[in-house]
């Protein structure tokens, strides 16, 4: 490796090496030495927010000292490594994962001490890193967590968005959309001001011929805008292995802006270039499992994606191997198809500017990609119009249209004759305009495809992308069941119930094995466990309790029941579903008579999450939840009986808050819909229960606990189009019970009706697409069942028990090593 520093200069140099803290008073030292000089504050004025920041930076700069080692650890053995691309991070807060994953939280909640402050008030002053929307974004920052536990070499690589996803507020019932300016000083990220990437658009693709007859192209013209990039520090968990996600933010190239128009007076027009520029890492879109198919969000990909190919094939480069052995040094994997330019980039660095042949070139780009399918909603398949990419990206549609060419060519010979298969899997979609199809384009430029849950990769291969595999031949297609990091969402969210498996267990292996915690399993039956185990999710109760009394002035009884369904809000996901059930109920309890009250379990139905900005309907469903929030929750009539909860502005730092304290949550999508689902996993790890229906990740979760201790109910995945067939052509009719429903909704029980007819009409009028009234009588006789089982507390607590002992398979430790071995072929890298 080379080293800028002499040899003979090199000892002085260590000598002074950082070293980070270790003791408690090495910790109050940095503590103090960056309030008063990196902060420039004093003991005079030094608040929560400004003990953050100390404490932050103090854990930084171990993290940075660990991460340089990595960094050069990896450089040197020169293994292979991995590349996570993912337009989503939603990371959460920093602070508190990196105290437990380096060990020192307790050093740094006793030095806080001393200093006169509670480590959990400083812990809340971090504002979440909310650079994603949902599932598909916490799956990718899980993902970071095991990589670097596992020490695998491993990067991500994604936008700095100036704006994660919005802020939500609920005013009068409405969801209102805030902008989440996150960046004002960030202690985790590290500014790289020397490591930039010109990024090129527009422009024209130039075709030249040589002497011999070759012919080349080369994109010339257009504009340059400049990557930099940011790197924020990911800590594993029990090892010293600290890895990297780098992070590209845009402004104006030097070149660009515009110094003359500047001189000349005209310094409006060139800072609107400037601003133009820095608009692409601007903001995240808000969109979850939606595409909106926009011209600014293909310039965020390409942008990240040649800033991040460039920034691999320059690490590539200074190992001097042959081209050949790219893929045997580098893997990278697609998060969705967000990032399939990636794959047609590095086609065109290889030919256009390498001097590749053709096919060479193509067999190192298959050998280096896979592509993860994260839905099969067609509104969420990516495609883009034919004009905006030739506009855009001239060469790369040129590039697109020859892969194109060339596979439908192998097709051809594969399948003679057939012109609608031809048809059927060609990249470009023959509409006006043209479009091409981003997911066919991700397959075909990548050696293994890949689903998130069993019953979603089957219905990958059998629906949307059933041609490929005959064509491919089935291996190419595969299945990673998705996880969750142990270390956040059981270790940090529920620190109490961690301690008391640990207790049992011997200690935190199960952190790193979570295979393990089937040891639990034999306490099952001792009272004691049993007792300090359903104290724990009181305790957790009551903390939850206390945030809604804080946040929305309602008294909530944390001896209920408390029902969760925290999710983004999605009509796919049934939320409504959800609503009308608690509606359902409220009518049940007005008409029963003292008697029958007595016999009833309270209930707090808590709701939290999103709509996109743009989702009417989605946005209906959360104003119909306010409302009947609003007439539940203020009928003296009622009391403790029913609440109805909306929890506003969801996010990561929220759920660890409100997952540890769920008695029952809810995952209700309509059959073969929800591609795999991962709050499901955090839930049932936390001690609650789930109810839900047979989709997604639920189906393994069952497997794995066992069918008596789940709540399913609804229709099959395998009987929904039939379903719907029958909907649209024969009609249905509508349950009874949902019938009343809609009639108390429409008399105005709930205030104005006419807000909620469109709502009700996608039902009665449009077909009913998400089967709410054929799941609805099966859904209310199993929340019955629900209450039932929720009264024999005994045998409830021994269900959270043995259902927690079993999930040791949702680990994203174990889905690492699968993604590993099957898909990116790397080892971890020892760590003495
Ligand atoms: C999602 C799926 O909707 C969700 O079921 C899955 O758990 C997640 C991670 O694989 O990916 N796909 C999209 S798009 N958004 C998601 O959250």
């Amino acid at each position: 490796v080379e080293a800028s520093i002499p040899e003979h200069l090199r000892a002085t140099w260590k000598k002074y090496s950082a070293t980070g803290f270790e003791h408690k008073e090495e910790f109050e030292q940095e503590f103090v030495r960056h309030i008063e000089t990196t902060l420039a504050r004093s003991l005079y004025n030094c608040d929560d927010l400004a003990a953050y920041y100390g404490t932050a930076l103090a854990f930084r700069d171990r993290l940075i000292i660990e991460w340089n080692k990595t960094q050069q650890r990896q450089t040197l053995l020169d293994q292979k490594r991995v590349y996570y691309l993912s337009l989503e991070f939603l990371m959460g807060r920093a602070l508190d994962n990196a105290m437990l994953n380096v060990g020192k939280k307790d050093t740094a909640r006793e030095g806080l001490e001393d200093l006169g402050f509670r480590i959990e008030d400083v812990v809340n002053q971090e504002h979440d890193a909310a650079l994603g929307n949902g599932g598909l974004g916490r799956l990718a920052a899980c993902f970071l967590d095991s990589m670097a536990t596992l020490n695998y070499p491993a990067w991500g690589y994604g936008l700095r968005y100036r704006y994660g996803i919005f802020k939500q507020e609920i005013v009068d019932g409405y969801q209102v959309e805030i902008p989440d300016y996150w960046l004002d000083f960030n202690p985790w990220e590290f500014p790289r001001h020397d490591i930039t990437v010109d990024i090129q658009f527009y422009g024209q693709s130039v075709r030249h011929e040589d002497e011999d007859g070759r012919v080349t192209y080369n994109w010339q013209g257009g504009e340059i805008v400049q990557a930099v990039a940011y790197d924020v520090p990911i800590p594993g968990y029990g090892t010293t292995t600290t890895n990297n996600l780098r992070l590209w933010s845009s402004k104006a190239s030097s070149g660009e802006f515009d110094f003359q128009k500047f001189n000349a007076g005209e310094y409006e027009s060139a800072v609107s270039d400037q601003q133009r520029a820095e608009t692409i890492s601007a903001v995240l879109y808000p969109n979850d499992n939606l595409d909106r198919g926009k011209e600014l969000r293909l310039k965020q990909q390409y942008f990240w994606c040649a800033a991040s190919l460039y920034d691999i094939v320059r690490r590539f480069k200074k190992t001097n191997r042959a081209w050949l052995e790219f893929p045997d040094q580098v893997a990278i994997q697609l998060n969705d198809t967000h990032p399939t330019l990636a794959i047609v980039e590095l086609q065109r660095i290889l030919v256009d500017q390498e001097g590749l042949e053709w096919d060479e070139a193509w067999k190192i780009v298959v050998g280096t990609f896979g592509y993860t399918n994260h839905t099969v909603l067609p509104e969420a398949l990516e495609k883009w119009s034919v004009p905006l990419m030739e506009h855009l990206l001239p060469r790369h549609l040129q590039i697109i249209y020859d892969i194109n060419l060339f596979f439908l060519q192998d097709v051809e010979k594969k399948f003679p004759d057939d012109r609608d298969l031809l048809a059927r899997v060609s990249i470009i979609e023959e509409s006006r305009p043209k479009m091409v199809r981003m997911a066919y384009l991700a397959i075909i430029g990548s050696h293994k495809v890949n689903g998130v849950a069993e019953l979603h990769s089957d219905l990958i291969k059998t629906t949307i992308f059933k041609d490929f595999v005959n064509i491919y031949g089935p291996d190419k297609f595969t299945n990673v069941t998705n996880g969750i990091t142990p270390r956040r969402w059981l270790h940090q969210a529920n620190p109490r119930l961690s301690k008391l498996i640990a207790s049992k267990l011997g200690g935190y292996d199960f952190l790193t094995d979570l295979t393990l915690l089937d040891g639990i399993e034999h306490f099952v039956d001792d009272k004691e466990f049993r007792k300090e185990w359903a104290e724990i999710k009181t305790e957790n109760k009551k903390r939850l309790a206390k945030h809604i009394k804080d946040t929305t002035g309602y008294t909530v009884n944390p001896t209920a029941l408390f029902d969760v369904q925290v999710k983004r809000i999605h009509e796919y996901k049934r939320q409504q579903l959800n609503i009308f059930g608690v509606i359902h109920r409220y009518l049940k309890i007005k008409s029963m008579t003292p008697e029958e009250r007595k016999k009833l379990v309270p209930r707090v139905s808590i709701f939290g999450g999103k709509a996109a900005p743009g989702y009417w309907m989605a946005k209906t469903i959360i104003h119909l939840i306010n409302k009947v929030g609003q007439v539940v929750n203020n009928d003296s009539d009622i009391g403790d009986l029913l609440k109805v909860i909306f929890i506003e502005d969801y996010n990561v730092s929220k759920a660890e808050i409100i997952v540890p304290a769920s008695d029952i949550s809810e995952h209700i999508s309509t059959a073969g819909t929800e591609a795999s689902g991962t709050s499901n996993m955090k839930f049932v790890l936390n001690g609650g229960l789930i109810i839900g229906t047979c989709d997604g990740a639920n189906i393994e979760i069952t497997r794995e606990i066992t069918e008596s201790n789940i709540f399913l109910f609804g229709n099959l995945a395998e009987d929904v189009e039939n379903l719907r067939e029958t909907h649209r052509y024969k009609g249905f009719t509508l349950d009874e019970d949902l019938a009343k429903v809609f009639e108390s909704i429409r008399s105005g029980t709930f205030g104005d009706a006419n807000a909620f007819e469109s709502l009700i009409a996608s039902i009665t009028d449009h077909g009913d697409y998400y089967l709410v009234s054929d799941d609805f009588k099966s859904y209310i006789q199993t929340q019955e069942l629900v209450d039932e089982d929720f009264q024999k507390q005994d045998e409830w607590i021994a269900k959270s028990i043995s259902s927690v002992a079993r999930m040791g398979f949702f680990s994203t430790d174990r889905v690492i090593d699968e993604y590993a071995e099957s898909i990116w072929n790397v080892e971890p890298l020892v760590v003495e």
